[in-house]
This record gives C-alpha cells, sequence and structure tokens, in this order.
C-alpha cells in the first residue's frame, strides 16, 4: 500500500545498484582445449567457449567449478567443429576464426570480441565476469557513446533500450502496461546492440529471473540472473539481419503458419454461446467483412475444464465448427495450464494417477487458484507430460479445430506472487529443478507441448498457436500476442515498437490485441488501429468482459466501411504477407521490422518508434493519435511512392502527410515491387488473380524478392509441393526488367500467370519481361 504513495520515495531508500559488492573472475590460472572447447581456469571460478559457427560463440562461466554444456530450453543448434588459430603470449591469448578474433587477457581474466577489420564488437574492461555469494551471475561490457539495444522480447516502452533496465520474469500484468512495466509475459533474454552500423547479438541463455542493464553507467551495461551459469552466446553479424539469421539459428525458426492464421481474428472475452457465435459469423458474412477466425474465451468451458464444452451454452460444437468452416471460418479456443480439482473430472483424475501435475520435492501436489477455483498443474518440463497433454488436444482436433490459444501459462496464479511457488520442483526430464530456474519456460514447454500434440493430432495439418508466455525459442511453436494491453491511443503507440522489437527477439509473428482489451475503445481509435492491424503480422481484434463491444460494425457505417477496407486490403496483401512469412520461416528475418534493421546506416532510423516496414520495401507511418489528420513521415535512402494516392517522395528527408480518417500512409520504395491479390469472400478466399506492382524509377536499381505460395495448410510443401520465384527488378533511364531468375516447386495454383503493373513509367522506358515485351508472367506448369 504504502508503496503507492510517496512513502516510496521517502530519503534513505536508495537502492545500490552497479558493479559494486561482486567477486571478479580473477586471473586465469591455465587453459586446455578439449572436444573443441576452450576450458579456462580462473582464480574464482572456470569458463567454458564454444563455437557453433565462425560467428557465434558461447561463453560459459561457473563459480563453482566446471561449467555445465548441457542442452538448453531455447538452443536447437550444437557447437561444430570449425577451424581456429591460437596465439599465446604472457599477457594474453588471442584466439582467431574465419570471421572474428577473441582475445583474452591473463590477469585478470578479461574476453574482448572482435571482427577482422579490428572494430571491437564486444569488450570486457574494469568489470568482466563475476558473481555474489548468493548465487547471482553477473556479464558487464563495455557500453560505447553510440550503442543502441533492441529486442529483449516484448517490453513495453521505446525501441532503442539505451538508458532502461529490463528485467525477465513472466508476469501477468493485466495492468498496467506502462513505460516502466518491463516483466510482461514473456521472457526473451536476447538483444542486439547497433554501433556505426553494424550489429551484433547477445542471448543470455538463463531460464532465472534476469536482468538487462543499460542504465546505470555510461561507462558499461550488464547483465545479470538470480541463479544458474553465466551462460551466453555472442553473434558477431555484422549486420542487423545477419544477427538474426545468427540467433534463429541457434533458436529456430517459425514454422510456415496456415494462411488461414495470417488472416483477420475476432475476439472476446467472451462469445459466451453458440448463437452468439452464429451471430456473430452471420455479421461478418453478411458485411462481407473478411474473417478467418473467431476465438472462443474461457466461457466455452463447463466450469473452465480444459478438454470440455458446456453442454448449455455450446450444446453442439462439433455442428457449429462445421458450418462456420463452410462459411470460410475456423474456431481457436482458448487453452489454460491450471486442470480443475475435481475428482469427478477425467483430465485431473487422470494427471493425478499418472503423476503428471507438478509437486513440492515432498510429493504434495502443487494448487493454485485460477479460473476454475483450485487447480493443479501440469508438469510441462517433463516429455511424458507434454506428450499426455498434447495427446489430450486430439478432443479439439476431433470436433474439427486447427489452432489453440494458450493463455494464463507464465503460468498466472490468483496470489500475491502472481504465480507458482518458487519451490515447487519439476521433473525437467530427469534433472529436477525448482520452479524458482524454470518458471520462464513453463510457458514455451506448454507451447511445445500443443504444437507439438496438435500437430500429431492433425496428422498432416499446420497446427495454429497463439501463446501469451515464453521464452527464447518460442517463435518455433506459435504466435504471439502482447498480452492485456487497454484501449489507449498510448497502448496504439506502444505496440509498434513492442511488436517490432519481438521481431527483433526472433518473433516474427506477434500482434497486440486490436481496438485494446479492457476499458472502452472508441470509434477513432478502433479505426485507426484495425488500419495498422492489418499490416501486423498477427492480426486479432479481441476485447474484455464488461467493457463496449468492437466488433467493425459496433460504430455505425462511417466506420465499418473503413475498416472493412483496411480488412479487406489485408487480404489483398495476402500474397506479399505469405511470402514474407515463408522468409521468416526460412531465414528468421520478422514480417514486422524496425527500419534501422534495412538502414543501420541511418541514425534517424535508430528510435523511429511510429513507423515500420513490413518486408525492406514498404513503409507504414499509421495516425497514432486522435483528430489529428497530418502527420511527419521520416522516408530513408531511396525514392518513394505511395500506394493509394501515387505520389512520389524523396528519401533522406522528413515529409508532412496528410491522411484523413480512412487513409493510411503506405510507402514502397522505387525500384522494387509487391504482390497483390483479390478479396472474393469469406466462403472463397483463394487468390484467382494475382498481380505484381512494380514502382518503376530511373535510377539504376536492381532489388531481388522470392514470392511463395502453397496449399497454405498442409505439410505437402516439405515435399515440393509449392511455387517459388525468385525475381529480380532491373531499373535505369530506359528499362524496367523484370525477370523470373528461377521457378522451383511442384504446387500448382489456380493462377496460370501473374499480371505485371508498371507504376511511375516514364516514357523513355521500357518494360521487358524475361527479356520480351509483355505484361505478364506466365507460371511454368
Ligand atoms: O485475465 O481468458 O490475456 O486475452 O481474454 C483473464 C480471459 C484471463 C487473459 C488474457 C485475455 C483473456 C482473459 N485472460
Amino acid at each position: 500500500m504504502l508503496e503507492d504513495t510517496s512513502f516510496a520515495i521517502h530519503p534513505g531508500k536508495e537502492k545500490q545498484s552497479g558493479a559494486v559488492n561482486y567477486q571478479d573472475i580473477g586471473k586465469l590460472l591455465d587453459y586446455r582445449v578439449e572436444d573443441n572447447t576452450f576450458w579456462f581456469r580462473c582464480e574464482n571460478g572456470e569458463v567454458g567457449i564454444q563455437f557453433y559457427t565462425d560467428s557465434i560463440i558461447r561463453i560459459v562461466m561457473n563459480q563453482e567449478g566446471q561449467p555445465e554444456l548441457v542442452s538448453s530450453k531455447a538452443v536447437v543448434a550444437s557447437p561444430k567443429i570449425i577451424n581456429v588459430e591460437v596465439e599465446e603470449s604472457k599477457e594474453m591469448l588471442v584466439i582467431q576464426t574465419a570471421s572474428v578474433q577473441l582475445t583474452i587477457t591473463k590477469g585478470p581474466f578479461r574476453l574482448s570480441i572482435f571482427d577482422l577489420q579490428g572494430s571491437v564488437i564486444v569488450a570486457e574492461g574494469e568489470h568482466g565476469m563475476a558473481y555474489r555469494e548468493n548465487g547471482e551471475v553477473i556479464a558487464f561490457k563495455q557500453m560505447h557513446s553510440n550503442d543502441h539495444f533492441y529486442g529483449f522480447g516484448e517490453k513495453s516502452g521505446h525501441l532503442d533500450k539505451r538508458g532502461e533496465k529490463l528485467e525477465m520474469w513472466n508476469t501477468d500484468v493485466y495492468a498496467p502496461h506502462n513505460p516502466e512495466t518491463n516483466a510482461l509475459y514473456e521472457s526473451i533474454p536476447y538483444f542486439m546492440t547497433l554501433r556505426d552500423g553494424k550489429a551484433h547479438g547477445i542471448f543470455f541463455d538463463n531460464t532465472f529471473r534476469s536482468c538487462f542493464d543499460m542504465k546505470t553507467s555510461e561507462e558499461y551495461y550488464s547483465f545479470s540472473a538470480e541463479g544458474g551459469q553465466l551462460d551466453y552466446y555472442v553473434m558477431a553479424g555484422p549486420s542487423p539481419k545477419k544477427v538474426l539469421e545468427q540467433y534463429t539459428y541457434l533458436t529456430g525458426k517459425m514454422p510456415l503458419p496456415p494462411k488461414w492464421s495470417l488472416g483477420y481474428h475476432q475476439s472476446r472475452y467472451s462469445y459466451e454461446t453458440e448463437g452468439e457465435v452464429r451471430e456473430l459469423a452471420r455479421n461478418f458474412i453478411e458485411k462481407d467483412i473478411p474473417i478467418d477466425v473467431i476465438h472462443l474465451d474461457i466461457h466455452y468451458m463447463n466450469g473452465y475444464r480444459v478438454f470440455t464444452f458446456d453442454k448449455e451454452r455450446f450444446p453442439n460444437p462439433e455442428k457449429l465448427i462445421t458450418d462456420l468452416r463452410e462459411m470460410g471460418i475456423r474456431v481457436v479456443p482458448i487453452v489454460d495450464p491450471g486442470v480443475k480439482k475435481d475428482a469427478e473430472y477425467p483430465i485431473y483424475q487422470e494427471g493425478v494417477r499418472e503423476d503428471n501435475f507438478c509437486t513440492y520435492i515432498e510429493g504434495d501436489l502443487y494448487f493454485g487458484e485460477v479460473w476454475p477455483g483450485i487447480s493443479a498443474f501440469p508438469d510441462f518440463t517433463e516429455e511424458r507430460v507434454r506428450k499426455w497433454w498434447g495427446d489430450k488436444h486430439e478432443f479439439y482436433t476431433s470436433l474439427g479445430i486447427e489452432g489453440i490459444w494458450n493463455d494464463m501459462n507464465e503460468p498466472a496464479v490468483f496470489n500475491e506472487t502472481k504465480t507458482m511457488d518458487l519451490e515447487v520442483m519439476h521433473r525437467n526430464d530427469g534433472k529436477p529443478t525448482t520452479h524458482r530456474e524454470l518458471h520462464n519456460v513453463y510457458g514455451l514447454l506448454m507451447g511445445k507441448a500443443t504444437y507439438e500434440g496438435m500437430k500429431s493430432n492433425l496428422q498432416g495439418k499446420r497446427p495454429f498457436l497463439l501463446t501469451r508466455a515464453g521464452y527464447a525459442g518460442v517463435q518455433r511453436y506459435g504466435s504471439v500476442w502482447t498480452g492485456d494491453n487497454r484501449s489507449f491511443w498510448e497502448h496504439l503507440q506502444m505496440s509498434l515498437p513492442m511488436v517490432m522489437n519481438l521481431g527483433v527477439s526472433g518473433v516474427a509473428f506477434a500482434g497486440p490485441d486490436v481496438g485494446g482489451f479492457a476499458h472502452d475503445t472508441n470509434a477513432e481509435l478502433l479505426t485507426r488501429w484495425t488500419q495498422v492491424g492489418a499490416f501486423t503480422p498477427f492480426f486479432r481484434n479481441h476485447s474484455a468482459i464488461g467493457f463496449r463491444y468492437q466488433e467493425p460494425w459496433q460504430f455505425g457505417e462511417k466506420y465499418e466501411e473503413i475498416m472493412k477496407k483496411y480488412i479487406q486490403m489485408r487480404y489483398q496483401w495476402m500474397p506479399q504477407l505469405y511470402s514474407l512469412f515463408y522468409q521468416a520461416s526460412r531465414n528468421g528475418l520478422p514480417v514486422m521490422r524496425p527500419l534501422l534493421m534495412e538502414y543501420p546506416d541511418d541514425a534517424k532510423t535508430y528510435n523511429l518508434n511510429d513507423q515500420f516496414m513490413v518486408g525492406d520495401n514498404v513503409i507504414l507511418a499509421p495516425i497514432l493519435v486522435p483528430s489529428i489528420t497530418d502527420r511527419a513521415v521520416y522516408l530513408p535512402m531511396g525514392e518513394w511512392v505511395e500506394y493509394s494516392t501515387g505520389e512520389s517522395y524523396d528519401g533522406e528527408k522528413v515529409h508532412l502527410i496528410h491522411a484523413e480518417l480512412d487513409e493510411l500512409p503506405i510507402f514502397i520504395r522505387k525500384g522494387s515491387a509487391i504482390m497483390q491479390g483479390e478479396w472474393n469472400s469469406n466462403q472463397d478466399k483463394m487468390t484467382k488473380t494475382l498481380s505484381m506492382k512494380v514502382y518503376a524509377t530511373t535510377s539504376d536499381e536492381s532489388y531481388r524478392f522470392t514470392f511463395y505460395d502453397d496449399d497454405g495448410e498442409t505439410f505437402a510443401y516439405e515435399h515440393g509441393e509449392f511455387l517459388r520465384l525468385d525475381l529480380e527488378i532491373i531499373t535505369s533511364a530506359d528499362k524496367v526488367n523484370v525477370n523470373v531468375l528461377n521457378q522451383t516447386g511442384s504446387y500448382l495454383p489456380t493462377y496460370n500467370e501473374i499480371n505485371v503493373e508498371v507504376i511511375g513509367l516514364n516514357e523513355h522506358q521500357q518494360v521487358t519481361i524475361n527479356g520480351e515485351s509483355v505484361n505478364v508472367i506466365r507460371i511454368r506448369k
């Protein structure tokens, strides 16, 4: 209570922070190389160094003895045997790979990594690796005056986290999401540093509560954890995109999601009855507003028991799901981890009998209160339990369900600490340890259980998973929404850097609750938010019980028309978006990106919070404030064309752009292209007419991109059933050439050709496609 008053800042309460009271690792005593691992014995601990590639280096410090190099929950790659050269002198040791040089000074042990041009990537100085008697471990790195920090998973506040101190502890935060609220639902202890146009990444693979401090000092930053080893990876870059490729090489890529999950999702806590859901679906069909998914929140269940339907509210779920499916709509139900303590409930019975729930070391079950009342929690840290839980999803798949929404998986519990007791002892696949250590991966492992279970139950169809909690690597299982935001303009603004930083953290498929979850939304906010949502990777309108309904038609025809236009636009852009999702599944690059990812040399992009890119050639500059129809837009190098007006804009300039309520400023880089489909109807979402919009320029440009398509819902693409076109656009004063460099895959789409539309062509320019004067690309059968 008192902490909410001025008492919180009474004199004498300041906390100590910074590099005080730590035990330094001390001098290097000796070193050896075994199995491609370097071991450094120091006065106060031992360090192991491994190479995952020439440019991904793992460093592990253990203050108690030889570091353990056991498997991680996040990392899917293994160390590689690479060529290294070692040179030793009296004071130091130099280890060189094909991409980086590590220098280690011996007294005290300090590690620095340089690129081959001799520029420092990371360096230790006065402070290096250290620990505290209480088990806390910490790494200090030198901070440069021009370092900018990105990533850190799901965080409120601005894009650039310099000057921030961020905590990682999966937390259910209903309110508030303020700039200072930094422990949210996801913990991704990873960041990317950008310095003078060059980037590198650090992934601190420690599941304990951890802290990243870019605030306390201007000379150094630090990352620390409450326990465990100091175990981290340095990714040498040197470009932001390379860093992301390296990070997702380590922690995995997003599987290609089903195409329907890229569509529009409508949700509410809750659509409470079958009747309400049917009426909702009918409305979308009648109004011709595109929709792919309706979410069922907790009211669908019988007394909030997972794997059940309430017989009165939803008497015939199978029929409902089949009927909706015919309308072109899928149903995604919520599944929470808490299993109601109820001796007559089969899931609870089985869980207890088979010993699947979390227990204390003494063997007693852990119980916590959540929606169903007193509940037990599956121990997802154990393979056997994950399998059990995953198999249970047959309940849903047998009804025709292909997607699951995991909520409350921090895990959230209604008590003071908001979560499970820290001393709960997880089984952890044969290495039992406490919830204190595994809290941050509970959601990730529930996601793993759910994704894998759905995948095997769906027998060849791609599952969709939406999860609230997660850890590094969560992208391997699902998409992430940013939890309980509010219907504030500030939260619309905040969602941009938040989703961009999630993208920088490997989570390519993410988005906020469009319109805002809690609080009453309003017509203008919902309209502007829907425009943004049409271009964020995950696009779901969701609102909370007790607040205003916010389906696109709730505020009258004028607003409905605008929202409909943008939701339809989402579908017109689907071929482009799907190609970008394909790319993300291959190289880890996010669909929605901060501008700095494409323009790392342009300092004006370093903290650009209110604009974002979709792919590498499209910039969105939405209106994010009420009653305003003009805004400043910064366009980086190049020439740009506004999508709707066709007007040209110079790069490296700030422009004042006008956008009425029905307008969303979208800029495409000249010399590049985008793929466009069309909106047919909810029952028929297949692209039949595909076009490529090429934005002409008279300057010498060349642009390459990949168009990708497949059946959108099965894994047949893994056996070659896809269509992939590697395309090239070459422009100069007298020409616009479009070339298909390569066509691969055996998928036969409904369209036979791609209509090429050149925008802004000059009279002296001639258009050719594969060298011929035509305006279509024929797809080879
Ligand atoms: O706090 O299931 O973030 O999306 O509607 C209540 C009810 C639990 C929290 C989720 C929200 C969901 C709600 N849940």
